[in-house]
């Protein structure tokens, strides 16, 4: 795995409607990300957290919420992670709600012909603004970058679409709307539900994961919601939903992921300080990338 990092920032709550994730980043690095990674020998690089444009709330009319600024901070986003990848150097982002994951994406994909993405979530965030519930960008990241949904999201950074539903794996979904479900049959992605990973066991999971992405993926990209792990351990989320991962489950998970050496770039989303108790939640994902990054037990 790549010795060097760099950690870039993104302070984005627009693309949902509760306060608080915007301090997800600080929250992340409070809680030991840069002595941890240093603690694994690896050379870390803090790039600083992007700006957010912080206009009042706009709903536009296309059932997409605030979709100027979430356009704006996310083509930032992608230029910084597009020359960090460029440098050879591995992008590691710290959100800020979801919907940040259409920037990560965009400044990546277009390094690699066959980017893999494990999408560690309770949701699938594969909306478009047609079959959205709530208008929310941070349920249509995944829909964006495979080219699904509005022009300004889906072509951000100036190409489409950035994966391909087969280079897609979802891990632990157990929340997901009937457009995201169409989605999902008519594109064959591969998803793990929560009753697949309960049936089957988290071991047997990640193995069939890292194996299908081996076989056809030049890089994965790991994009971490704090909302896959269950809410009584990650509490400090915007949107829980009950029956979710255990710590315990996507540690292994990352050691894995860690001994399979397929993880080329990260980003840990959802962090919620307000909604969170004693800063656990950002807590629990400095631990996982603590075991994405190599700690070993003994
Ligand atoms: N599927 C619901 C929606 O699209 O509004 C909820 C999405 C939650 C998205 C969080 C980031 O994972
Ligand atoms: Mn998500
Ligand atoms: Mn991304
Ligand atoms: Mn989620």
């Amino acid at each position: 795995m790549n010795k060097k990092i760099a950690i870039i920032g993104l302070p984005m709550d627009l693309g949902q409607s509760r306060r608080g994730v915007d301090m997800g980043p600080s929250a992340i690095r409070y809680a030991g990300a840069i002595e941890r990674l240093q603690g694994l020998h690896l050379e870390v690089e803090d790039l600083g957290d992007i700006s957010v444009q912080r206009e009042a709330q706009t709903t536009d009319a296309t059932n997409l919420k605030n979709l100027s600024q979430v356009v704006q901070a996310n083509s930032k986003l992608a230029e910084m992670v597009d020359r960090t990848v460029t440098k050879g150097v591995f992008p590691l982002v710290f959100g800020g709600d979801h919907s940040i994951a259409i920037g990560t994406l965009a400044g990546i994909s277009k390094h690699y012909q066959n980017l893999g993405v494990i999408w560690y979530d309770a949701h699938g965030d594969l909306n478009t603004e047609e079959t959205s519930p709530s208008g929310n960008i941070h349920g249509m990241p995944l829909a964006a970058s495979l080219g699904m949904g509005h022009d300004s999201l889906t072509k951000l950074h100036g190409y489409v679409p950035k994966v391909k539903p087969e280079n897609i794996v979802v891990i632990g979904a157990r929340s997901l709307d009937p457009g995201e479900r169409e989605l999902i049959r008519e594109k064959g992605i591969r998803v793990y539900t929560m009753h697949e990973i309960d049936r089957l066991g988290m071991p047997r999971v990640m193995e069939d994961a890292i194996n299908y992405l081996k076989e056809r993926t030049d890089g994965v990209h790991l994009s971490l919601d704090l909302d896959g792990l269950d809410p009584s351990e990650a509490p400090g989320v915007g949107t829980p939903v009950l029956g979710g991962l255990t710590y315990r489950e996507s540690h292994l998970a990352m050691e894995m992921l860690a001994e399979a050496d397929i993880i080329t770039s990260a980003e840990f989303v959802e962090v919620n300080p307000i909604l969170d108790d004693k800063n656990k939640t950002a807590s629990m994902a400095v631990g996982l990338m603590g075991s994405l990054f190599g700690e070993k037990l003994k």
